[in-house]
């Protein structure tokens, strides 16, 4: 028996006197999938040739050995996931297709540039995901996109869309589940604005135009991203939460909800079960603002804890899609996936472990002294013997021992970049 195994022993019947079965928590916790972020690896890159990373979003920091390829992000990624538990999928951008060196606009994409990553993901028996983008691009230099005033612009980026949702349904279509393909646009504007309305009234037209085209649910849904302020967009974003809920609510899209995307002090945790009351399925961007949408490596804070136990303890995790996003440039990139999927993974685990029906139960009577006693006795429970027994179970290191994987890694692969 492991010293693992032994720590798990005792630490199941902790959990067995609260009821709590640590084998079906396991299981529970394998089972959802997350959508790993492909532009962790390259500080949102991608495999065009020529526009800085523009749209207010940032990757600060320079360590060395950025995947500058799709062979070398493929590895990186490969390395990754042999250090995480769990189902994943990964989640791309149309930035990162394959274009074999020519020159292919962003209306002009198709499947054939992401043939090579449907085929990786069959081989890895992971779904993917998708998004346009709407940055790092000449036609998104002065910050609007789908709401911009020319209507030269508007098509330009309504095609795009339309592409990436093709290119989705076809991911989806190959390899048997349904591809999220996810809207975010930066379009907002620095200073104070003389006219809110009409750029929104443009970007629900946008919007009409590119859903316009219905798509089999098995293959593709999709999702808007909102937010409440970029680099450049401190005023402004026509995007923002109320007008995605909107769209969302009336159009039946998903909503997606990014962790940084809010008031500093606002959470998205508490936004769930509202958004599930009114629309069928939601996208989450679990990522750690500080002060500011800065995209900081997903950490086990109370926060994160809080989003995993909505989504287990409510049952939603067949209407929640969790993807991550979060770009750190500053520490070793495999590491930055690995720290931060296992994370979430941990946390779902955690959620998995909590003795909600006890919980609720004390509630149910009134008993709120009980209810925080116990909230706050679970905080210290073994969690962390039944998360190493779970990686060993499933594979992977246990413990701290995928750090010395990763600094192999580094010696032998990422340094010779
Ligand atoms: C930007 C959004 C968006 C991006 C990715 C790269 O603020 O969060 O989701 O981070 O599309
Ligand atoms: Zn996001």
């Amino acid at each position: 028996m492991s010293q693992y195994e032994k720590a798990y022993e005792i630490a199941k019947e902790r959990f067995a006197e609260f009821g709590v079965d640590t084998e079906a928590a396991m299981q529970q916790a394998e089972s959802i999938p997350v959508s790993l972020h492909c532009w962790q690896g390259d500080d949102v890159g991608g495999f065009e040739s020529g526009h800085a990373l523009s749209g207010g979003i940032q990757a600060t920091g320079n360590y060395p050995g950025r995947a500058r390829t799709p062979e070398e992000l493929r590895s990186d990624l490969d390395k990754a996931l042999s250090l995480l538990p769990g189902k994943h999928r990964l989640n791309l951008h149309a930035i990162y297709g394959e274009f074999g060196g020519e020159k292919v606009d962003r209306d002009e994409i198709g499947v054939e540039h992401f043939q090579n990553w449907i085929g990786w993901a069959a081989a890895n028996k992971m779904g993917l995901d998708f998004n346009p983008t709407f940055f790092s691009h000449a036609k998104a230099d002065d910050g609007f996109t789908l709401s911009h005033p020319d209507q030269g612009i508007r098509d330009f980026w309504i095609e795009h869309a339309k592409a990436c949702r093709r290119i989705g349904a076809e991911m989806g279509k190959q390899l048997g589940t349904a591809c999220v393909d996810n809207v975010w646009i930066p379009d907002g504007m620095k200073d104070v604005p003389a006219d809110r309305l009409e750029p929104r009234r443009l970007l629900a037209d946008s919007l009409d135009k590119i859903f316009a085209e219905e798509l089999p649910k098995n293959q593709l849904l999709d999702a808007v991203e909102c937010k409440l302020f970029g680099i450049g967009s401190e005023s402004y974003v026509v995007g923002s939460h109320e007008f995605y809920m909107g769209y969302a609510v009336k159009n039946n899209k998903l909503l997606c909800l990014d962790a940084g995307h809010f008031h500093p002090t606002e959470v998205i945790s508490d936004k769930i079960s509202s958004e599930l009351t009114f629309v069928d399925e939601i996208l989450l961007h679990v990522s750690r603002g500080v002060r500011w949408d800065s995209d900081h490596v997903v950490t086990m804070n109370e926060e994160l804890y809080a989003i995993a136990r909505e989504i287990v303890c409510n049952d939603f995790a067949e209407r929640v899609h969790i993807g991550l996003d979060f770009f750190d440039a500053s520490i070793n990139r495999v590491a930055a996936w690995v720290i931060g999927t296992r994370n979430m993974r941990k946390a779902l685990l955690a959620a998995a472990l909590e003795p909600t029906a006890e919980l609720r139960k004390f509630e149910l009577k009134g008993d709120y002294t009980s209810r925080l006693a116990l909230m706050e006795e679970i905080k210290t429970f073994p969690l962390g013997a039944v998360w190493d027994y779970f990686c060993e179970k499933s594979g992977v290191p246990a413990g701290f021992k995928w750090l010395d994987d990763v600094k192999a890694y580094e010696k032998n692969v990422i340094d010779k970049r």
